[in-house]
């Protein structure tokens, strides 16, 4: 089969996966990591066999309050060994989930006991973080949503999960993990684009008011998203509530970043509300819902900000401490050498190596930590692009914001840094533990964009 711009558009609506629902706050869930067969592309295809949590794609919306605790038992039902990244929960560093660093990976037949604090409310999501190039290309993620004591007043509240799939034509997933050119370049790219809404209306009313939760969950494509039929806002970024929502127009979405958006059905009786991407060839509906006049209700005024999340915001000043991380390597870098397990190597050996990125010259994890922070430290921290991709660098444990000419910016965990720019971030390291800072274009991670600092 061939997986055309046109069955993009036609498999919209045909591919909707209904994952349970899991109340994670009291007494815990189990998810299973194992091979499960779902239906990706549209119907006219076969099922693609998966490794997804409790074997789907997404695995099961999680949902727990905040100041609750999230405990979650993951099984491991996969040939490979596994484990679970609370990605944007600010946890106690035992439970981040992290192989070699923060845990044992767990083998096939064994488990793993996670209890999550839960300071944040907003959106979130879980993933092996695994050899998690291939483990989340295979579908080994799920969305998390921590809601606010209070709910905020809006009629449907939605998960939008958009995922990038490399396929074959028989709809199974490519086996291409770890080629030099993807990793060299912009990633492993697939060729569909699969939305998955949850729990998904079969219709809408005009002047309702929806909460779309968007997570970009692919290894490595950045999205570009938009809607056509609602106007509203965005609430909040990678979890995090913004001081003073702003108006809602078209967004990148890179891998690992989410938008909270509250937005009002505009379209009118008969019409459709559609969630759409843009690409560089076009604009595709990636699913639709009608719209009937039926209930129709007066026109809200304008969502008060949502509760401001406990993260204390970082104040940099000249004795600040400052550090540059400098982004180098990938297809025409331009690299020479680059350090790889403490050897200084040349850029051919480092390929022989499958590595073609550094963070600070060095590919790879270091032993030693790239930063030692005492707790409470504040840093400053310099990203510099040098690379001709982007790169979408998430630190675990924390939230930091941009220091921007015109004041500070929103809290973020998932940072897209253009070629060439230089972005300032900051943040406070009150999370003691070790605590992965990465690219999460998990192509690139695997090929060496990877380090990590020590919060005392
Ligand atoms: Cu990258």
């Amino acid at each position: 089969m061939r997986l055309t711009r046109r069955t993009l558009l036609a498999g919209l609506g045909a591919t909707t996966l209904l994952p349970r629902m899991a109340q994670a706050g009291t007494g815990g869930v189990t998810l299973t990591a194992r091979e499960g067969r779902v239906q990706v592309a549209p119907s006219a295809y076969p099922e693609t066999t998966v490794w997804g949590f409790d074997g789907q794609v997404p695995g099961p919306l999680l949902r727990a309050t905040q100041n609750d605790r999230l405990r979650c038992r993951l099984v491991n039902d996969l040939s490979q060994p596994t484990a679970i990244h609370w990605h944007g929960l600010r946890v106690e560093n035992a439970m981040d989930g992290v192989p070699g660093m923060t845990q044992d990976p767990v083998p096939t037949g064994g488990h793993f006991d996670y209890d999550c604090r839960l300071p944040d409310a907003g959106t979130f999501w879980y993933h092996s973080h695994n050899q998690s190039a291939e483990q989340v290309a295979r579908g080994l993620f799920g969305p998390l949503v921590i809601d606010e004591p209070d709910a905020p007043d809006v009629d449907h509240d939605l998960m939008v999960v958009v995922n990038d799939w490399r396929m074959t034509e028989d709809a199974q997933i490519h086996e291409s993990f770890g080629q030099m050119h993807d990793l060299s370049h912009g990633g492993r790219i697939g060729n569909y684009v699969h939305i998955d809404v949850t729990p998904r209306p079969e219709t809408l009313n005009r002047n309702q008011r929806l909460r779309l939760r968007f997570l970009n969950p692919s290894t490595d494509r950045i999205l570009q998203l938009g809607v056509i039929g609602l106007t509203g806002w965005v609430m909040a970024l990678d979890g995090m509530p913004l001081e003073t929502p702003a108006p809602l127009a078209d967004f990148i979405l890179a891998p690992a970043q989410r938008l909270d958006a509250f937005v009002d059905v505009t379209a009118g009786d008969g019409e459709t509300a559609m969630i759409v991407q843009h690409e560089r060839d076009g604009t595709f509906v990636l699913d639709e819902f009608p719209v009937t006049g039926a209930g129709t209700s007066r026109p809200r005024p304008a969502p008060p900000a949502l509760p401001p999340n406990p993260v204390i915001r970082a104040v940099a000043g000249p004795d600040t401490r400052h550090l540059r991380m400098e982004m180098e390597g990938g297809a025409m870098g331009g690299l020479r050498e680059g350090t790889y397990k403490g050897r200084k190597m040349s850029m051919r050996d480092l390929v022989s190596n499958g590595q073609v990125w550094t963070l600070g010259g060095v590919a790879g994890l270091p032993d030693d930590p790239w930063a030692q922070l005492e707790r409470g430290e504040t840093l400053r921290v310099t990203l510099v692009n040098n690379t001709a991709f982007p790169h979408a660098m998430h630190l675990h444990g924390h939230h930091f914001h941009e220091l921007r000419p015109d004041g500070p910016g929103p809290l973020r965990d998932t940072l897209l840094v253009m070629p060439s720019e230089e972005r300032d971030i900051a943040f406070v390291a009150d999370n003691p533990g070790n605590w992965l800072f990465h690219c999460h274009m998990l192509s690139h991670q695997t090929a060496g964009m990877k380090t990590w600092i020590k919060v005392a």
